[in-house]
């Protein structure tokens, strides 16, 4: 007697995604010596292992790398459920811009994952540059014979350029147009 075979078909309830824990959101401070993070974590269980690439714009380094350097995080299918810390510092630069942001993206690949939709992380950044630039100094070469600090004799030949340095005060700078 032979059995006729069956075919049962079975749908999958588990789908890649990637989610992205912010806990409080991600705020850093130009030249702080704390920065902040936040978490990456695969939804399912993945058979090989699943690359999320971390790509800063150049307002933010990850992970101690330089600014806009991206990261790779690889999950392997003994750890796809176990976050992974992204920490986020803000990029010192010197331009005057107020409280700012960045742009975290995310690009995921390997094993079903390749082009799912992770979400950005928008990173508020405080600054440290003020609307007065520091002081500067100037110096000034005058003649010898006028200068206010001349050294006696050396007369022969051109006049001696004597430097005189002058510190002038902090000057108002324009600032950048307000954030939208
Ligand atoms: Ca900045
Ligand atoms: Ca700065
Ligand atoms: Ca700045």
């Amino acid at each position: 007697m032979s059995i006729a075979d069956v075919t049962v078909s079975i749908t999958d309830n588990d789908t890649a995604g990637v989610t992205i824990d912010l806990v409080d959101g991600v705020a850093v401070t130009e030249g702080g010596t704390t920065g902040d993070s936040y978490t990456i974590v695969l939804d399912s269980e993945p058979t090989a292992n699943v690359i999320v690439t971390v790509d800063p714009d150049t307002q933010t380094r990850v992970n101690g790398y330089s600014a806009g350097v991206s990261v790779d995080l690889t999950f392997i299918p003994s750890n796809w459920d176990t976050p992974q810390t992204v920490n986020v510092a803000a990029y010192n630069d010197a331009v005057i811009e107020g409280t700012h942001y960045s742009d975290i993206t995310h690009i995921a690949g390997g094993d079903g994952y390749t082009g799912v939709s992770i979400e950005n992380v928008i990173v508020t950044i405080s600054d440290n540059d003020s609307l007065l630039s520091p002081s500067s100094t100037i110096t000034t070469h005058y003649p010898a014979n006028i200068a206010p600090e001349r050294s006696p004799g050396n007369y022969r030949g051109r006049p001696r350029q004597l430097p005189v340095q002058t510190t002038v005060p902090p000057t108002p700078q324009a600032g950048p147009a307000p954030e939208p």
